[in-house]
């Protein structure tokens, strides 16, 4: 076996977004381009001879060829040992508990998360560091940097390894160890939650639904959910993954987890439905004919913690991502504790944990999770609730209202327009940023502009700045709307429209968060020329 050192030409659009390296799975098939982006890695973080990396993916189309090239290069750069998910599956979550568990120097993780998979899907790639997260921007930039000018990679001339049985292998110098997926994963969830209290409350007719959406989750929701907790297999649907996610968008929102929805909102609908995503770390909760908002859900998670066996002590602090609804700050403000507001990304809420400042974190698009991992966590997030209403013994829908009685309910919606042209979606937020000072103090109707600028944050811990993370227009009502870029597309640029208002009374809590935000919206449009720019009439999804 030796190694080859293959000449390669840099390409010019490695850049990170917000979770990794996300294009076409056929933009990955070209000539060297998995393999400069693997290098670059490499170079970028310089382990020492003889690491230990982690290496999975959600399974998705080309997991398994990039995965088999990616050791090959690992063992081609010196690594002593890489661990190995079983068929080349780890979930999200569960390569940062491995990550964490086995203090690896770090690992890769193969995943475009909630994006579609398939020949003509998505397809990503992101490294996370020693602590089991997400890169930092720093490392981020630093990868991208080492892309745009690498001229060669280095990689073992081997046979594939067998990844369908545990066990050690052999390539070259490195040892692979094929690793069962869910094991390491399943027995940190059963540290955190009283897995006696929820066998209990499933096995006295509690009745609950969970979609895996064909993807990552399935394995790991089938040993937890069914295997150790007790759940009926009837209970929980599309739990074998699938490379193409059976051709769904593996994205846990009213829209694509249509059949879940359609079974909660059914007659005879079970008492609690729950999603996670193609890569297993967002999850969408629900009760019967009851959504629970992502922001609404990461309050709630953090009013009840001390319910939780792993929580009961009480929350160091939180922190939310800054479109993501203040609810939770209302409960960290009567829990007397510090939250912390982040761009948009996982990647930010690493320091925060690290420092032991924050224990729960969460963003809107549908990512809790704590300090038990480095990453947002689906699973662990209906586990949470599990725990809640084995406790609690009532409804989701009346907790949830219960909540909102103590603390006032932060109504909320987010508008995507997805797959519009760059131009006119970046046209948008410069027409917005030109007309700062004109919006500042203008009225529509009864809201009143009170400020409005770009998002940027400080690291508490490192001192680092992120600039441009989201144009705010914030009124004097507490009210928001926020507009911002995905950062996790493959295709044109998709806009998403955040919207905020608050309401404390109780005798408007029934209503629907559309009737609630109606007039919100039409200032969002009408400030932002979204229409007239993009052409758009509708956003493509609404949550
Ligand atoms: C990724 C990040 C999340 C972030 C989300 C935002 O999620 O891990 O922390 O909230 O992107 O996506 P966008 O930039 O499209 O708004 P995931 O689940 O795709 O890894």
């Amino acid at each position: 076996m030796s190694i080859r050192t293959i000449t390669t030409q840099a390409f010019p659009d490695q850049k990170p977004g917000t979770s990794g390296l996300r294009k076409k799975v056929t933009a990955f098939q070209r000539a060297h381009y998995l393999e400069n982006f693997v290098q670059s890695i490499f170079d970028s973080i310089a382990a020492p001879k003889n690491s230990t990396l982690v290496l999975g993916g959600d399974g998705r189309y080309y997991n398994r060829q990039a995965i088999q090239t990616i050791l090959k290069m690992a063992a081609a750069n010196g690594y002593g040992s890489v661990l190995v998910g079983r068929d080349g599956i780890l979930s999200t979550p569960a390569a940062s508990c491995v990550i964490r568990k086995y203090k690896t120097f770090g690992g890769i993780i193969l995943s475009a998360s909630h994006n579609p998979g398939g020949p003509d899907g998505d397809f990503g790639i992101k490294y996370n560091s020693s602590n089991g997260g997400p890169a930092t921007e720093t490392v981020s930039e630093a990868i991208f940097a080492r892309s745009k000018s690498i001229t060669s990679y280095h990689i073992l001339d081997a046979a594939d390894v067998a990844l369908d049985t545990p066990g050690e292998y052999r390539m070259g110098g490195m040892t692979v160890q094929v690793i069962d997926p869910v094991a390491d994963y399943a027995e940190l969830m059963e540290s955190l939650f009283d897995f006696a209290a929820i066998r209990n409350l499933l096995a006295g007719g509690f009745r609950i639904s969970f979609d895996a959406m064909h993807a990552v989750n399935g394995p790991y929701a089938t040993e937890i959910l069914g295997r150790r907790l007790g759940a009926p297999a009837s209970s929980m649907i599309n739990c074998l993954p699938l490379e193409d996610f059976g051709g769904g968008h593996p994205d846990p929102n009213l829209t694509y987890a249509h059949e879940l929805v359609e079974i909660m909102y059914g007659d005879d609908a079970p008492d609690f439905g729950a999603a996670s995503d193609g890569d297993g770390d967002r999850n969408m909760i629900l009760g019967r004919k009851f959504f629970v908002t992502p922001s609404d859900s990461l309050a709630l998670l953090a009013a009840n913690a001390t319910l939780i066996p792993a929580y009961k002590k009480g929350l160091a602090g939180v922190a939310r991502s800054m479109p993501t609804s203040a609810a939770v700050d209302r409960v960290a403000k009567e829990l007397n504790i510090p939250c912390y507001e982040t761009p948009t990304g996982w990647k930010f809420f690493g320091n925060l944990m690290d420092a032991g400042r924050v224990t729960l974190c969460g963003e809107e698009s549908f990512g809790t999770g704590s300090d038990h991992v480095r990453e947002k966590d689906g699973l662990w997030a209906v586990l949470f609730w599990l725990n809640i209403l084995a406790v609690r013994k009532q409804p989701v829908e009346a907790i949830a209202r219960e909540h909102w009685a103590r603390f006032g309910r932060n109504v909320y919606s987010r508008y995507d327009y997805e797959g519009l042209p760059t131009a006119a979606a970046q046209g948008v937020i410069n027409h917005l940023q030109q007309n700062f000072a004109t919006l500042t103090g203008s009225c529509f109707g009864k809201y009143t502009v009170q400020m409005c600028d770009d998002f940027s944050y400080t690291d508490p811990v490192d001192g680092s700045v992120s600039k441009n993370q989201g144009v705010r227009i914030l009124f004097t009502d507490g009210s928001r709307i926020i507009f911002r870029l995905s950062g996790t597309g493959t295709e044109g640029a998709t806009l998403r429209v955040y919207l905020e208002a608050y309401d404390a009374a109780v005798s408007r809590h029934h209503l629907d968060a559309q009737v609630v935000l109606a007039d919100l919206i039409q200032v969002a449009l009408l400030i932002s020329e979204l229409t007239g720019r993009t052409g758009r009439l509708q956003p493509t999804v609404i949550t």
